[in-house]
C-alpha cells in the first residue's frame, strides 16, 4: 500500500468510526455471552444471512443452497476437497447436515445444507460456515439433508449414465435409469442437468410405495426448454391412460398443467403462463387432495379445486417421459426435481426460489479467530488514573486481498479504579493493523458516567497482541488529559518481551503510525467545520493524537 492510500485508508476509517458506521460486519457473535468461535480446529468462517423477509412463516428443515464462487469465498483457505467445510447454526453449536451437489475446488461450488428453521419475516436470521482445518474429512450426509416429507430429490448432476444411475439423494433410493441417449453431465441451473433430445431421451424411476401420494404432493422442477410442445411430460407417474394414472406435471400450449386418474376419468387442470424457451424456469405443482396450485418462478400462478386423493398405480415413474408410455419427451434440460408427499406452502416455494436464485442468502465478511479471548495484561504508561483492568473477547477479520491488514473487532469490560469511585465500561473496539490501523470507541457507565476515548495501535504477531495508544478521561476535578498505554496479552511466552525488544516493536508501528496520523491531522484541520460535527466532543483535537502518539516510543514503561 502507498503511504498516500495509506493515509486516505486511515482517514476513511477514523471517519467510518466516528459516525457510527460498523467496520466489521459480525455484530451478533460478538454480543456479550455468546459463543464466539466454534471450535477452534477450525480457521475461518464467514456468517451466511438469510433474508426470509418475503415470508412470514418460520421455514423448518429447510434445504438451502449455498452456491460458493471465488468472490464470495477464499478457496485457498479450506481443502482442495472441501472436507473441512461445516456448517454450524446461529448457536454456534450445532452441526447442520449437507452434502455436495457438486464441488470444484477454485470454481462454483453447490451445497445443500439443512437449517433447523429460519425465522419468517426475518432479515437476521444465520447460520455460520466454518472451514480451513487441514486435518478434517468431510462429514456429508445425503440422506438427512432433506426433511422426511421429500420422497426423491433428483440432481440430475451424473455425468455417467446406466441402470439406476441417476440418484435419488433422499433415504427412498428412488434412483433412474436413463435412455434414449440424453446429454448427461451438461451445465444446468444448479451444478449438472439432463439435455433431453424431444424424441426419445428420459429417465424412468420404477414404482415404489414412497412415490404413491394419495393425500398430497409437491412436484418441483428447473426447466429450460429449446421447444414449448404440447403434453411434454416434466413428471409423469403411471400406465398413461384416465384409469391408471397417478400424477402428471406436463407442458401444454398454453403454460403448465396437472393431471392424474379420479374415478376412472382425467383430473386435467391447465394454468396459463408463459410458454418461455431458452432460460431456466422453475415451475412447481402442490396437490392437498382439495386443490391443486402451480407456482412459476417462486409465485403463484393459478388454484384450482380438485378434491379427490391421488391415484395410486404400480406403473414407474417417467421425468421427460408419460411413465410407462414411450412419448411425452421433453425438448430441453431438466434440473433439480423433486418430490414431496406433501404440500408445500407458497411462503416455502418462494423462498427455495430465492435459495437457488441465490437471492437468499448474504454472505458476511471471512473472520478468523482472536488468538487470544482471554489473559489480557495492560501497562499503563502515566500511572495517574488509577487501576485498569481489561477483558476483551471478539474476533479479527481478514482483509480480502490484503493479508497484512486485519481488521479487529472486539468487545469486553474496561474497569477503571479511580480514587473515590469505580467504573465499568463496556468496551467496543474497532480497528485495524499496520499503517491503516486505527479504533476508536466511546465508553460510559456509572451514575455519574465518564466518558473514554480509547485509541491507538494494533500490533498482531504470532502469539500475542499488543495496544497502544491515548485514553483521555474526563472527570469531575480531574483535567481531562491523554494518557498514553500500552496494552499486551498475559500469560504467554512473548519472545520478544524484553524491554527493549519489544519497545523496539512498537516504536516501529509508532513511527508509521504517526506519519499515517500526520496526515490525518492536517486532513482533519482543513475539513475542521464538518468534521468537528461529527466528532462532537469526542475527539478535541487530532493534533493531540500524533502528539501522544510520537510519546510512545518513550513513554511506555514495562
Ligand atoms: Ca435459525
Ligand atoms: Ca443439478
Ligand atoms: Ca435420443
Ligand atoms: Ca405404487
Amino acid at each position: 500500500m502507498k503511504a498516500s492510500s495509506a493515509v486516505s485508508f486511515a482517514l476513511a476509517l477514523l471517519l467510518l468510526a466516528l459516525v457510527g458506521i460498523p467496520l466489521a460486519q459480525d455484530k451478533s457473535a460478538l454480543a456479550a455471552g455468546d459463543p464466539v468461535w466454534w471450535n477452534d480446529s477450525w480457521g475461518y468462517r464467514k456468517e451466511l444471512t438469510f433474508n426470509n423477509c418475503g415470508q412470514s412463516e418460520n421455514l423448518t428443515n429447510f434445504p438451502v443452497l449455498v452456491k460458493l464462487t471465488t468472490s464470495n469465498f477464499n478457496y485457498s483457505h479450506c481443502r482442495n476437497d472441501g472436507g473441512d467445510i461445516r456448517f454450524v447454526d446461529a448457536d454456534n453449536s450445532t452441526l447442520l447436515k449437507y452434502h455436495f451437489e457438486k464441488w470444484t475446488y477454485n470454481g462454483d461450488s453447490w451445497i445443500w445444507v439443512k437449517v433447523p428453521q429460519i425465522d419468517g419475516g426475518s432479515a437476521t436470521d444465520h447460520v455460520w460456515l466454518y472451514y480451513g482445518n487441514s486435518g478434517a474429512t468431510g462429514i456429508e450426509d445425503e440422506v438427512n439433508t432433506y426433511d422426511a416429507n421429500f420422497m426423491a430429490v433428483w440432481h440430475l448432476k451424473e455425468t455417467t449414465g446406466g441402470s439406476g444411475a441417476i440418484k435419488d439423494s433422499t433415504a427412498n433410493g428412488n434412483d433412474g435409469t436413463d435412455s434414449g441417449s440424453p446429454g448427461l453431465g451438461v451445465t444446468g441451473k444448479i451444478g449438472n442437468a439432463i439435455d433431453f433430445d424431444g424424441t426419445d431421451d428420459s429417465v424412468t424411476i420404477p414404482d415404489s410405495d414412497s412415490l404413491d401420494l394419495a393425500n398430497g404432493l409437491t412436484i418441483e422442477a428447473w426447466i429450460y426448454i429449446y421447444t414449448w410442445v404440447d403434453w411434454e411430460d416434466i413428471v409423469f407417474k403411471g400406465g398413461g391412460a384416465a384409469d391408471n394414472s397417478d400424477y402428471q406435471f406436463a407442458l401444454v400450449s398454453t403454460g403448465l398443467m396437472w393431471d392424474g386418474t379420479l374415478a376412472g376419468a382425467w383430473r386435467t387442470k391447465y394454468f396459463d403462463t408463459t410458454t418461455d424457451t431458452g432460460e431456466w424456469i422453475y415451475v412447481v405443482v402442490t396437490h392437498d387432495t382439495t386443490t391443486v396450485k402451480c407456482y412459476r418462478a417462486g409465485s403463484q400462478i393459478g388454484s384450482q379445486s380438485d378434491a379427490g386423493n391421488i391415484y395410486e398405480s404400480t406403473y414407474q415413474l417417467g421425468i421427460s417421459q408419460e411413465g410407462a408410455v414411450a412419448s411425452g419427451y421433453i425438448d430441453g434440460k431438466i434440473d433439480e426435481v423433486r418430490i414431496s408427499d406433501i404440500a408445500r406452502s407458497a411462503d416455502w416455494i418462494k423462498a427455495q426460489y430465492l435459495s437457488m436464485t441465490d437471492a437468499f442468502i448474504a454472505f458476511g465478511l471471512e473472520q478468523v479467530p482472536l488468538p487470544l479471548i482471554s489473559g489480557w495484561g495492560w501497562c499503563l504508561a502515566y500511572k495517574e488514573v488509577g487501576d485498569v483492568t481489561l477483558d476483551l473477547a471478539g474476533s479479527m477479520i481478514p482483509r480480502a486481498n490484503a493479508p497484512e491488514v486485519v481488521d479487529l473487532h472486539l468487545v469486553g469490560t474496561l474497569n477503571f479504579s479511580i480514587p473515590g469511585r469505580t467504573d465499568t465500561f463496556e468496551l467496543e473496539l474497532l480497528g485495524t493493523r499496520v499503517r491503516s490501523l486505527f479504533f476508536l470507541k466511546q465508553v460510559e457507565g456509572g451514575a455519574d458516567p465518564l466518558i473514554a476515548e480509547f485509541e491507538g495501535f494494533w500490533l498482531v504477531e504470532n502469539n500475542y497482541i499488543a495496544c497502544e495508544g491515548r485514553l483521555a478521561i474526563t472527570i469531575p476535578n480531574h483535567a481531562a488529559q491523554p494518557y498514553a498505554f500500552v496494552l499486551r496479552t498475559g500469560g504467554v511466552d512473548v519472545p520478544s518481551r524484553e524491554p527493549g525488544g519489544w519497545v523496539e516493536d512498537i516504536e516501529f508501528i509508532i513511527q508509521k503510525g504517526a506519519l499515517a496520523l500526520d496526515r490525518v491531522g492536517d486532513r482533519l484541520a482543513q475539513g475542521g467545520a464538518v468534521i468537528k460535527d461529527l466528532l462532537g466532543t469526542v475527539l478535541t483535537a487530532a493534533a493531540v493524537i500524533v502528539r501522544e502518539v510520537r510519546k510512545l516510543g518513550e513513554a511506555y514503561i514495562p
